[in-house]
């Protein structure tokens, strides 16, 4: 698959997708949307590859948003079709299926905060900032930051964040929830993958359903989630990986898990 905007390398059972414009700070534009659309998918599918790494490229940025380029210029049924389409995008990375771990490492902003939430996980680097800055352009966030972030932190915090539209550093993000942990700078790309590498150890289908059983069980009564999770739990018993998994403990080995 040819990207102008994306990279795409591999650590081992690893895909780590750099979003690649440096120059503006790798600001989302429809292109690169698009792009990140098509590697997703094609990695949901890629059984190569049980983690991914989402990073930007440079020092200084993760994603600084959407392309204020093309939101200066967006029409009312355009804009609507654009935060449509930018809510698909980030729909299909929160249920890829495997865990995609966000590792910050510089601005988070606008679009860039709202990508980052759609991830599995978030490590950021100690000089990231995190934000939703759009009331500052006059706008609102339009790839579910609103409801993500309220649910990620809190509605007072999400309301705090979305209204003041003050950008926070990454050991307050850590504080609130918002990322999981921060690292030295130096650090980060090191770090994601060695998170990365372990968590490629761990039974693919398991990992797949307990995405699904978090994601998806939040959005039901309690009662239906655990009906959801009980179900799910007795898919996995299906599995050869949970076999190997009980059979590994029992035999004093350690196990290893095929994806079955
Ligand atoms: N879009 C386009 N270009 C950008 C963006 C962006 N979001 N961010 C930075 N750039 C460009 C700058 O224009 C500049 O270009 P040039 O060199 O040609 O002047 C280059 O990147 C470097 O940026 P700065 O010189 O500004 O770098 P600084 O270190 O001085 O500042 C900041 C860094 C603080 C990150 C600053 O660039 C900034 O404030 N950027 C904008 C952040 C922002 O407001 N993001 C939110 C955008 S809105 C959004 O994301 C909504 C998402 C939902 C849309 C829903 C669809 C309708």
């Amino acid at each position: 698959m040819a990207f102008d905007n994306l990279l795409l390398e591999r650590d081992g059972a690893t895909a780590i997708v750099t979003i690649n414009r440096p120059k503006v700070l790798n600001a989302l534009n429809a292109q690169t949307l698009d792009e990140l659309r098509r590697v997703m998918l094609d990695l949901k599918q890629d059984d190569r590859a049980r983690v991914v790494i989402l990073t930007g490229a440079g020092e200084k940025s993760f994603v600084a948003g959407a392309d204020i380029n093309e939101l200066a210029v967006q029409t009312p049924t355009g804009g609507r079709e654009h935060a449509l389409t930018g809510q698909h995008v980030l729909d299909v990375i929160e249920n890829l299926g495997k865990p995609v771990i966000a590792a910050i490492n510089g601005y988070a902003l606008g679009g860039g905060c709202e990508l980052a939430m759609a991830c599995t996980l978030r490590i950021a680097a100690d000089t990231a900032k995190l934000g939703q800055p759009e009331i500052s352009l006059g706008i609102i966030p339009g790839y579910a930051g609103t409801q993500r972030l309220s649910r990620l932190v809190g509605k007072g915090k999400a309301m705090e964040l979305i209204l003041t539209g003050a950008p926070i550093s990454a050991s307050e993000a850590e504080r609130i929830g918002l990322v999981n942990r921060v690292v030295p700078a130096a650090d980060l790309i090191n770090d994601a993958k060695q998170l990365a590498a372990a968590l490629a150890k761990n039974a693919p289908v398991a990992m797949r359903y307990i995405i699904s059983a978090i994601n998806k069980g939040l959005e039901m009564p309690f009662a239906e989630g655990c009906v959801f999770e009980a179900t799910l739990f007795g898919l996995v018993a299906s599995t050869d990986d949970m076999r190997e998994g009980t059979r590994a403990f029992l035999e004093k080995r350690k196990p290893e898990f095929r994806g079955s």
